[in-house]
């Protein structure tokens, strides 16, 4: 970084507005990548997100908010060897915020990192649905030997709250059907071109929300820095429009962003990541 770059945490925020027992976010890098299926990477992630924040224009215009007020502080990163490892060290992480009072924000890494994270949610709040955003399904019962592999997510946070509504799917594997429940499921292919969806989304929601969101929802021409990019998929205003309409008629209780891969040569999709959670942040707060 150049000597102008901005501090190192999410925002690029100045020392007042990141101390811990202020901030009303926590933001939590997990650099975790051992189970991608195509192309790895997403072990860089975070840092690439972290560092493209920094360069936010920090006033939502559409809020009229400046969401960094509320404090943002960035965590040191949680490390794993194994996905054992990473499920219990990603959830004592998000635990303590969650219990500190902290909207806790969980960047991948691939997508298992979610899994502690989710759990911890699970375990703190009542009245609690998933809002899964992903190209995939993620409902795979075992991959390549690992029962906890980014294949296998959404499964397993299933065995801990089977209440998951799914966004942007366009890919899965007949062996997954089984698991599915179709009326939670928005295949990309029925909601690509509209917004009529959101409201139907809303409504399959509990009071309190947990949203697991995976890049590779998006179209890859707009994020194309993704492990597996997916053709056809969600553009910005109508998955902003989903979070804005979720904010305002549910409570979004903490979320991950996984499955960033960045690109040294196209920075553009780091800042989308950053930009997609200072929006929720806007939409949280405002
Ligand atoms: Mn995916």
């Amino acid at each position: 970084m150049g000597e102008h770059s901005p501090p190192y945490n999410f925002g690029g925020l100045p020392d007042e507005f990141t101390a811990y027992d202020a901030a009303k976010v926590a933001v939590v890098p997990v650099p975790f990548d051992l189970t991608t299926s195509w192309m790895p990477g997403t072990a860089k992630g975070p840092r690439a997100l972290i560092e493209a924040s920094g360069y936010l224009e920090l006033y939502d215009i559409e809020t009229d908010s400046e969401p960094y007020e509320h404090g943002i502080f960035t965590d040191s990163a949680v490390t794993a060897d194994d996905t054992l490892a990473l499920n219990d060290n990603v959830h004592a992480r998000v635990k303590q915020h969650i219990e500190a009072g902290k909207f806790v924000v969980t960047l991948g890494g691939e997508h298992s990192v979610a899994y502690g994270a989710a759990k911890a949610h699970i375990e703190a709040y009542d009245q609690l649905s998933i809002l899964h955003f992903d190209a995939h399904t993620d409902r795979r019962e075992e991959f390549e030997g690992d029962k906890f592999s980014h294949a296998c997510t959404l499964r397993r946070i299933s065995e801990l709250n089977d209440d998951i509504v799914s966004v942007g799917i366009r890919s899965l594997d007949s062996g997954e059907l089984q698991y599915l429940d179709r009326s939670k499921v928005f295949f990309a292919e029925n909601i690509y071109n509209s917004q009529e969806w959101i409201d139907r989304v809303v409504a399959l929601l509990k009071p309190n929300v947990y949203i697991t969101f995976d890049l590779d929802v998006f179209d890859p021409a707009i994020m194309p820095s993704t492990g597996t990019p997916e053709p056809g998929g969600l553009q910005w205003y109508p998955v902003l429009a989903a979070l804005r309409a979720v904010s305002r008629r549910r409570t979004i209780v903490g979320c991950d962003v996984v499955e960033l891969s960045p690109n040294a040569e196209n920075k553009g999709p780091d800042f989308l990541a950053a930009k997609l959670i200072y929006k929720l942040l806007a939409y949280k707060f405002a």
